[in-house]
């Protein structure tokens, strides 16, 4: 009769032990606090594995042993530690998508005509529409009158759009604007313009890509500068031109990163600017697809406001105007 107290003490202090080894795992239905960061994350959904992808969002079970499946809500137990390798992030931010995939050209998920320029404010998302110019806007050719098929407003973006072919005078942008994933099937006059304000104003053009411009793709008229990344430039002319003989001139910035280029019969160099009006252009992670030093990768100017002819007066990198390595340049025949 003594020892019945006893097993049964025994018994309980033995629960406790148990409950006590599985205090630090999460219980079943409680809470754990969130795992580590894994050290490397999933490919996000559009590109390469990302190297700085976010953490899951749950951690897995502590080490301190898996939650008792009989034990009650952990209230006195602490949550389980985080996982050492936290589950991959399913949203990390994707890295940038290698260059030699860049001109890989999308499918049109329907056509639309346009016949007056289309006004683009906050974010618009165009699904993979092909735009079309047709009336006033049915026009392609080398004429300066041509008006947009998009006019891009301050701080707006213009995402998931193929312009078709007449492409018309393209993209404008009144300021700060973001091209993403703009595809231009066969460029009119030029491809896009940074009309711009303020030299604090930035254009950002990532992925997306153009091809059979004769003469520009970007064209920039104003101040400020444009970003142009993750890109496919394919046979054109020059790929961004600062405004050799504009009525207003000022100085210009151009960052190229990560862009792969197919050059044409018509392709005189990658970027052109005007080194009188202290003009900058860096280039970074660039692909060409044609013998080494077949084309000029950074054409000076000597520009005007006059409305005449730019002279060239050099090119390649200078380290003031024109920067970049040789490294910075891949050629690949
Ligand atoms: C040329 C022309 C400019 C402007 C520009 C453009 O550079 O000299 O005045 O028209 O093209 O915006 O396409
Ligand atoms: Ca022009
Ligand atoms: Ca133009």
């Amino acid at each position: 009769m003594k020892q019945r107290p006893l097993s049964l003490s025994l018994l309980v202090l033995g629960a406790a032990i148990l409950y006590g080894c599985g205090g630090d795992g999460a219980s079943a239905t409680g809470t754990g606090t969130a795992g580590d960061s894994g050290s490397t994350g999933a490919a996000g959904a559009t590109g390469a594995a990302g190297t700085t992808a976010s953490a899951g969002t749950t951690g897995s079970a502590g080490t301190g042993g898996s939650a008792g499946t009989t034990s009650a809500a952990g209230t006195t137990g602490s949550a389980g530690r985080g996982g050492t390798t936290g589950a991959a992030g399913t949203t990390g931010t994707a890295g940038a998508p290698a260059t030699a995939s860049l001109c890989t050209w999308p499918t049109a998920a329907s056509t639309v005509m346009v016949n007056a320029t289309i006004t683009i404010s906050g974010n618009y998302d165009g699904g993979m529409r092909r735009f079309v110019g047709a009336g006033n806007l049915g026009t392609s050719g080398q004429s300066e009158s041509q008006d947009p098929i998009f006019n891009v407003i301050e701080g707006a973006t213009l995402a998931n759009v193929i312009i078709g072919n007449p492409a018309a005078d393209g993209v404008h942008c009144e300021g700060n604007c973001t091209l993403k994933n703009v595809w231009w099937e066969d460029v009119g006059e030029d491809a896009a313009t940074l009309k711009g304000t303020s030299p604090s104003q930035v254009m950002t053009i990532d992925r997306g890509g153009a091809q059979k411009a004769s003469d520009k793709i970007f064209q920039h008229n104003g101040p400020g500068t444009m970003i142009i990344r993750n890109f496919c430039a394919q046979d054109f002319g020059k790929l961004y031109r600062s405004c050799g003989n504009c009525d207003t001139q000022y100085a210009r910035h151009v960052q190229l990163q990560n862009v792969l280029v197919v050059p044409g019969s018509s392709t005189s160099a990658l970027v052109g600017v005007n080194s009188n009006y202290n003009d900058t252009a860096t280039f970074g992670s660039i692909l060409i697809k044609a013998a080494s030093n077949s084309l000029t990768v950074c054409q000076r100017y000597t520009g005007n406001n006059t409305g005449a002819e730019p002279p060239k007066n050099g090119s390649g990198a200078d380290g003031t105007v024109c920067m970049y390595a040789p490294s910075d340049i891949t050629w690949m025949p």
